[in-house]
């Protein structure tokens, strides 16, 4: 088998880039490990920057979006019985994030790529990668029991944060810079109403998050410890937790609804550098990785491969690779300016194991600071909503 663009994995990352290539006229196959059913169920994030909105609305996979997401135009942040609350188009010039789960995404992109005709293969497992310095980089992988090769003129690592695409490249033309916050989440669905407001909050028992999916169904997150397991977090304690750290005593804002779903997620950062090494570039998580308190890894992912899709269309179309050599540098910009603004939020927001009095003081502090300054809460909702693309 052979093609311009081999991408590793069917995650937003790799679905993005297939249907911006696909429109550009280039050939490219996607392998994904997992089944159509695994990826398209797997829940994780929900928050879209206007960036990705407009991009899936520029490929034509926004209908149901505009039908089913949800407007989310505030954001509050509780502590100590105080409300900040964030008029999202009034600090950032009139934009607003949408609540639309990255499972729905995924389903969307999928069906326009096999609508569209493009090859995607699923429990394809790629095992490696070679020739990545050579003209002709090929992966490896197995598909209906046979070991199979593609060949490609670029390789799109695009297999998220376990993959196998990273690992490809030498350890030491890399430079890895890796943060552990010692805090995990809790993340559940509930068949029941949510909070009209996203509403993080930062209590003495730790963080809390009411998020939303549908006007049924809420996405509610209580920071845990990051080894801890779902099996000693029993619905009514998660309860218990979400009224206490949401300032909800009564019990009577937080409407109580069937669990449906529950998981545990570290809190992490992780960037790897650079984002290339010869025909392979990594995108999405595959290279970097953010804590969930941002709400910014998908709309990351999106941000390399709008950088790469043009990159690789230009060469492809030209045979010019100064945008391809820029590509790991365009990217890491952004990448940066993110790390930034979650490692501030999760600073900001959760109890973390040792943190002295004075700590806490401090943290309350910058609280009080942002409630009462225009500067710093417009900080937060400027990039929250989404920092404009630096490259257009
Ligand atoms: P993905 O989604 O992990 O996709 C990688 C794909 O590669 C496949 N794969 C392989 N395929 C073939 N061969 C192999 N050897 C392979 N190894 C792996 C995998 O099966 C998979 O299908 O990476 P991608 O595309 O880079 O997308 C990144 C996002 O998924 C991730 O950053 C976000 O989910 C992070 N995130 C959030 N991001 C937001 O923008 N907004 C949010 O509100 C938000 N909330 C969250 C989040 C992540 C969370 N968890 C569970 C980590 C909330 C949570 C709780
Ligand atoms: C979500 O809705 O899943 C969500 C919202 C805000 C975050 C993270 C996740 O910071």
């Amino acid at each position: 088998m052979r093609t311009q663009v081999g991408i590793v994995g069917a995650g937003p990352a790799g679905l993005f880039l297939s249907l911006l290539l696909q429109r550009a006229g280039i050939d490219c196959v996607v392998l994904e490990s997992r089944s159509r059913d695994y990826v398209e169920s797997r829940v994780r994030a929900g928050v879209l920057e206007q960036g990705t909105v407009d991009l899936m609305a520029d490929l034509g996979v926004d209908a149901r979006l505009r039908r089913e997401c949800m407007i989310d135009a505030a954001l509050d942040i509780r502590f100590s019985g105080k409300l900040i609350h964030l008029d999202l188009p009034g600090m950032s010039g009139g934009k607003v994030a949408h609540i639309y789960g990255q499972q729905e995404v995924v389903k969307d992109l999928i069906a326009a790529r096999l609508e569209r005709g493009g090859a995607l293969l699923f429990e394809a497992e790629v095992s490696r990668l070679d020739g990545l310095k050579s003209g002709r980089p090929t992966i490896h992988f197995t598909h209906g029991g046979k070991a199979q090769m593609l060949e490609c003129d670029v390789i799109a690592g695009c297999d998220g944060f376990h993959g196998v695409c990273r690992p490809a490249i030498p350890a030491d033309v890399l430079t890895i810079y890796d943060r552990e916050f010692a805090c995990g989440w809790l993340g559940v669905l509930s068949e029941s109403p949510p909070l009209a407001e996203m509403t993080y909050a930062n209590h003495d028992r730790g963080f809390a998050l009411a998020s939303r999916r549908s006007p049924q169904v809420s996405r509610l997150y209580v920071q845990c410890d990051p080894d801890d397991d779902v099996a000693n977090w029993s619905d009514a304690r998660i309860w218990d937790e979400l009224h206490i750290r949401l300032g909800d005593p009564g019990r009577v804002e937080l409407k109580e609804g069937r669990i449906f779903q529950k998981g545990i997620t570290p809190v992490r950062s992780f960037v790897s550098a650079p984002m290339q090494f010869g025909r392979l570039f990594l995108a999405g998580d595959a290279s970097h990785i953010v804590p969930p308190t941002g709400a910014k890894g998908l709309n990351l992912a999106v941000a390399d491969v709008r950088v790469l899709s043009r990159a690789l269309i230009e060469y492809f179309k030209t045979g010019a690779d100064a945008r391809l050599e820029l590509y790991s540098d365009t990217c890491l910009k952004r990448v940066w300016k993110v790390v930034r603004y979650s490692t501030y939020m999760t600073t900001l927001l959760h109890r973390f194991p040792g943190q002295t009095a004075f700590e806490r003081q401090v943290q309350l502090a910058e609280l009080d600071y942002v409630l009462n300054s225009h500067a710093a809460s417009t900080t937060i909702a400027e990039n929250y909503v989404g920092l404009p693309y630096e490259e257009d």
